[in-house]
């Protein structure tokens, strides 16, 4: 593995850190690190002559974070919390901050679940993005209930309670997510907040954040608002009266959730251009987009190449790390298969960020020593047979991670002797062989290959196979 990458983080990355940089931070002593000043981090090696390997680093190269939504419950897995660490620089809690996780009743917090997520990004050096504080889903009943005022009172409290609670420590905010309605209307979207305190409950919200927090970029975040359409257009139309009127609003979120029926949009780049142009930042916050191969590989790679074409466009966030952990788990929409396999969605995405994808030996991908799935299993036939000999055939089949090469030995018989070899490199010791990959040591995850002998003796009992081993 070769680790790369040691720009320096770009302030409007949101805290962005590469993590060949973090692993260095963390690797310094305190005192060494006291020692250190700015200027002195700034002097050490750069890597400039290697494009960056993990998908936080090659964003950090373009001044931009890489985000996942993370779930408390999968922390524990050590795959899960090990591709996270590897290759994310920011994270979203996917359920954990929202109203009803945090307040489930009036005036009760309950921060535990959101506290070890901030608590395992900030270790790792990571970015939070907060999601979210008003939002008609996910939202306890209670707050249902309550007439105008108190609907007041409890929405100011809870935006005050929780930004207070992570001060410092959250990047941006979804300070009010999906305020508007689908289809052609442009109109707000019906809610408690909406019915109860008409269109300012938006206004009133991004003040109460500012208050909360003055240094943390304050976001409204939408879904189906990725192309020029006229929800978009309502939610354009509120920023730029926002702006006109310093309501404080730092950044829009564009979920970009895709699906074949709802694809990627050809004015996507565009979109979010013209929203820049309103002097907000945007970011692509819940990126999955249903699909497989290299048409799901495409979708992906459009979506960075539009994010880096628009120079606010500060990051970018999937919505999940493995397919089976995604809200919509049978549209397989994330960059990871079930067992963390990088997809050719994932290469898609590390080469529009200007990385390289498919470094043997990288984690994750052929040939990595350090995972824990690469292997490989071997099974023997006899494919012919005569008298004074035959020919074998052994069947190599990888594991449930992609291998780079195997390794097979065979116990001959003593009277047998090999005559020759195809689709492997042997070495022999007595009457043990051992076969090598050559031109076909490459698998994918679950993918099988073969090589054959000849074997001349007087006998024409079987090699015993030993053990398979993956590199
Ligand atoms: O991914 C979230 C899923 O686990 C929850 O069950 C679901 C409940 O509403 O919310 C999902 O996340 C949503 C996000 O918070 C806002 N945009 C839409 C996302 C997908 O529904």
């Amino acid at each position: 593995m070769i680790r790369k990458g040691t720009t320096e983080p770009r302030g409007r990355a949101g805290g962005a850190v590469p993590r060949a940089r973090r692993g260095l931070r963390a690797a310094l002593s305190a005192a060494t690190t006291a020692l250190l000043t700015a200027g002195a981090l700034a002097a050490l090696p750069q890597g400039a002559a290697h494009a960056a390997d993990t998908l936080g680093d090659a964003a950090a190269e373009k001044g931009r974070y890489f985000g996942a939504a993370v779930a408390a419950n999968h922390l524990g897995e050590a795959q899960y919390a090990a591709t996270l660490n590897r290759e994310f620089s920011s994270v979203t809690p996917e359920n954990e901050m929202k109203w009803d996780a945090l307040e489930p009743s009036r005036g009760s917090f309950s921060f535990s679940r959101a506290d070890q997520i901030v608590g395992h990004a900030k270790g790792q050096g990571m970015s939070v993005r907060g999601h979210t504080l008003v939002w008609h889903s996910q939202l306890p009943g209670w707050v249902s209930q309550l007439g105008a005022s108190d609907l007041r009172t409890a929405m100011n409290n809870h935006i005050t309670q929780v930004m207070t609670h992570y001060k410092g420590e959250i990047h941006s905010w979804d300070v009010v997510n999906e305020a508007f309605q689908d289809g052609g209307s442009g109109a707000r979207r019906s809610s408690p907040f909406q019915d109860k305190l008409g269109d300012g409950f938006i206004e009133e919200a991004f003040r109460t954040a500012r208050a909360a927090d003055s240094n943390a970029k304050l976001c409204y975040n939408d879904y189906n608002t990725d192309g020029v359409n006229a929800k978009s257009n309502a939610v354009y139309t509120m920023v730029r009266d926002f702006k006109a009127r310093g309501v404080p609003i730092d950044c829009v979120g564009f979920q970009s959730h895709f699906n074949p029926n709802s694809p990627v949009p050809s004015d996507y780049q565009a979109n979010l251009q013209r929203f820049a142009d309103l002097g907000v930042d945007v970011q692509i916050t819940e990126l999955d987009i249903e699909g497989s191969g290299q048409a799901q590989a495409a979708d992906y790679g459009n979506v960075v190449r539009a994010c880096l074409a628009v120079s606010r466009c500060t990051g970018i966030t999937v919505w999940g790390i493995p397919d089976k952990y995604s809200w919509r788990s049978s549209g397989t929409p994330l960059l990871f298969d079930d067992n963390y396999n990088k997809k050719p969605a994932y290469d898609a995405v590390l080469s529009a960020l200007g990385g390289t994808p498919g470094d043997p030996g990288d984690p994750g991908d052929p040939g990595d020593p350090g995972d824990p799935n690469a292997a490989c299993s071997a099974a023997y036939t006899t494919s012919e047979q005569w008298n004074g000999g035959y020919n074998g055939r052994v069947t190599i089949t990888a594991g449930s991670a992609p291998i780079a090469g195997w390794t097979v030995t065979l116990t001959l018989g003593s009277s047998q002797q090999v005559v020759s070899v195809w689709n492997g490199s042997p070495s022999y010791n007595g009457n043990m062989m051992t076969v090598r990959s050559t031109w076909n040591g490459s698998l994918a995850a679950g993918a099988s290959t073969s090589f054959g002998f000849t074997v001349n003796g007087s006998s024409s009992s079987p090699p015993q196979i030993g053990a398979c081993t993956a590199s």
